[in-house]
C-alpha cells in the first residue's frame, strides 16, 4: 500500500520523458491521492450551460466521493451544490438529469429552492431554523457556456482562463447551442491514461480511420515553439480566421494545465464528419463567419478537452471511477434552432466522434491491461509526436510533488 510518501518517492524517481509507475496507473491509495490533491482541488468541467437550458432544469454528476447537482434558477444562473440532503444525508437527485421547480428529497421530503435554500420541511420543532439548512454550495462558473465547478474551500484563480476562454469561446455560440446528443462510456483505464491518450496523435493513424479523414495526425498541428511560430498553413489559417473576428493564436496557461488554439482542418474540410462537409446545413454556431474555420481546441486539467467548429461543438468530460476505470461523456452541441433530420443527421453529426470514442477506449483498456503486468516498465515518449503527453505528465508530477511534499513546521 503506497502511503503519501512512497507515492512521492515514485514521482519523485520517475525517469524524465518516461510514462510513470505502474502503481501510479494502478493502486486505490494512489487515485485517492490524486483525488484529494487534484480532483478535490482543481476547476473541473462539468456541463455545456446549454444542459441546462430552461429554470429548474438539472444535471448530477459524482466527482471521487461527492454528488453533485448542478441547477438553472428561475433568475436564469446555473449553481452547483452537494447534492445531499441537510436532513438525514439522503442523496436529493437520484437521475442524471432531469426538470423540478424545487428540489424534493426523495426520503422525507424536505424541498429546496432552485437556489438552494430549503423551503419546507415538515413537522420540524420551533427550535429547527431552516435557513442553517440550505444546501451546500460548490463553486460554479460559466465560461462562455463552459460550467466549471469547484469543490475546494478556495478554489485556484480562474481569472486569466476566464478572460481568454470568453475571448476565443464567444464567436462559438455555446450560449445559443443546443445538446444534441450526450453519450457516456466507461473506459477500464486509469483517468490519466485517458488523459495521456487524448494528448497525442501518435495513436491516430493506427486507431482512428474515420477521424483521420479530416483532423490531421502532424505532431506540429498543435506543437508550439512560440506564440508566433507554426507552420506557414497555420499562420495562413490564423490570419484567415483573426482578419474574420476569430482568436486563434495558441494561448497557454504557464504551466500547461490548459490551451485554446484553433487550427484547419484536412483539405479544407468543414466539421468532423465522414464526408468532410458541415453536418448542420445552412446553420453556424454563433458568429462563425465560414465553414471552414477548423477547430478551436480547449483543453482543461485534469478532466476536459474540446473542439468548437463552424457547425457544432464536441465537448468532453472526463470523471474517474476507479483506480482503473474512467467515466467519459461526450457532448455534441449544435445552433438551438437546427432541428434533427431536418438540419441534420444525427448519425452524420455523432458518426466520427463515437467511433472514435470506442476507439480511444479500446486502446486505453489495452494500455491499462499492458501496465497491470509486473512485467510493465515506464516506457519513453517520443519527444516529436508526445510532447503533450510529456506536459500532462509534467503538470501532474509537479503538482502532485507539491502538494504531497511534507509541510515545513511551523517556526514556536
Ligand atoms: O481530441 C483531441 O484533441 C486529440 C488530439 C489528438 C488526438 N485526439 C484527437
Ligand atoms: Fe432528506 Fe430526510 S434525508 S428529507
Ligand atoms: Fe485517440
Amino acid at each position: 500500500m503506497p502511503s503519501q510518501s512512497e507515492i512521492l518517492a515514485q514521482i519523485s524517481a520517475r525517469r524524465k520523458d518516461y510514462s510513470l509507475s505502474r502503481e501510479l496507473y494502478c493502486h486505490d491509495d494512489v487515485l485517492q491521492a490524486d483525488l484529494d490533491h487534484i480532483w478535490y482541488r482543481e476547476w473541473l468541467f462539468a456541463i455545456p450551460a446549454c444542459a441546462l437550458p430552461k429554470p429548474g432544469n438539472f444535471v448530477t454528476l459524482q466527482v471521487g466521493a461527492y454528488p453533485v447537482v448542478i441547477t438553472r434558477g428561475n433568475d436564469g444562473m446555473i449553481r452547483a451544490f452537494h447534492n445531499v440532503c441537510r436532513h438525514r444525508g439522503q442523496r436529493l437527485c437520484a437521475k442524471d438529469s432531469g426538470s423540478s421547480p424545487k428540489l424534493v428529497c426523495p426520503y422525507h421530503q424536505w424541498t429546496y429552492d432552485l437556489d438552494g435554500k430549503l423551503l419546507y420541511a415538515r413537522d420540524m420543532q420551533d427550535s429547527f431554523d431552516p435557513a442553517q439548512h440550505g444546501l451546500k454550495k460548490v463553486h460554479c462558473v460559466d465560461l462562455a457556456g463552459m460550467v466549471f465547478i469547484c469543490l475546494a474551500d478556495v478554489p485556484p484563480a480562474i481569472a486569466d482562463l476566464a478572460k481568454t476562454a470568453m475571448a476565443y469561446l464567444a464567436p462559438a455560440g455555446l450560449k445559443s447551442a443546443r445538446v444534441a446528443l450526450r453519450s457516456t462510456i466507461v473506459e477500464k483505464g486509469n483517468w490519466k491514461l485517458v488523459i495521456e491518450n487524448n494528448r497525442e496523435c501518435y495513436h491516430c493513424g493506427g486507431s482512428h480511420p474515420s477521424l483521420c479523414r479530416t483532423y490531421s495526425d502532424n505532431p506540429r498541428m498543435t506543437a508550439m515553439e512560440g506564440p508566433d511560430a507554426a507552420s506557414p498553413e497555420i499562420l495562413a489559417h490564423w490570419a484567415r480566421c483573426e482578419a474574420a473576428g476569430l482568436p486563434s493564436r495558441f494561448v497557454n496557461h504557464p504551466r500547461m494545465q490548459w490551451r485554446l488554439a484553433r487550427i484547419p482542418l484536412l483539405n479544407n474540410a468543414e466539421s468532423y464528419t465522414l464526408s468532410g462537409k458541415a453536418a448542420v446545413k445552412g446553420k453556424r454556431m454563433g458568429q462563425m463567419p465560414f465553414n471552414d474555420a477548423g477547430s478551436l481546441l480547449f483543453f482543461h486539467y485534469p478532466n476536459t478537452w474540446n473542439h468548437f467548429l463552424a457547425d457544432h461543438a464536441i465537448v468532453f468530460r472526463v470523471l474517474p471511477i476507479s483506480a482503473t476505470e474512467t467515466e467519459v461523456t461526450t457532448f455534441w452541441l449544435v445552433p438551438e434552432d437546427a432541428q434533427d433530420g431536418v438540419d441534420y443527421d444525427l448519425a452524420d453529426l455523432t458518426t466520427v466522434w463515437m467511433n472514435t470514442n470506442d476507439e480511444d477506449r479500446q486502446v486505453v483498456e489495452e494500455n491499462q491491461k499492458g501496465i497491470l503486468s509486473p512485467a510493465y516498465e515506464p516506457g519513453p515518449y517520443s519527444t516529436i509526436q508526445e510532447e503533450g503527453v510529456i506536459q500532462f505528465v509534467d503538470w501532474y508530477c509537479d503538482t502532485m510533488s507539491e502538494r504531497l511534499a511534507p509541510k515545513p513546521a511551523l517556526a514556536a
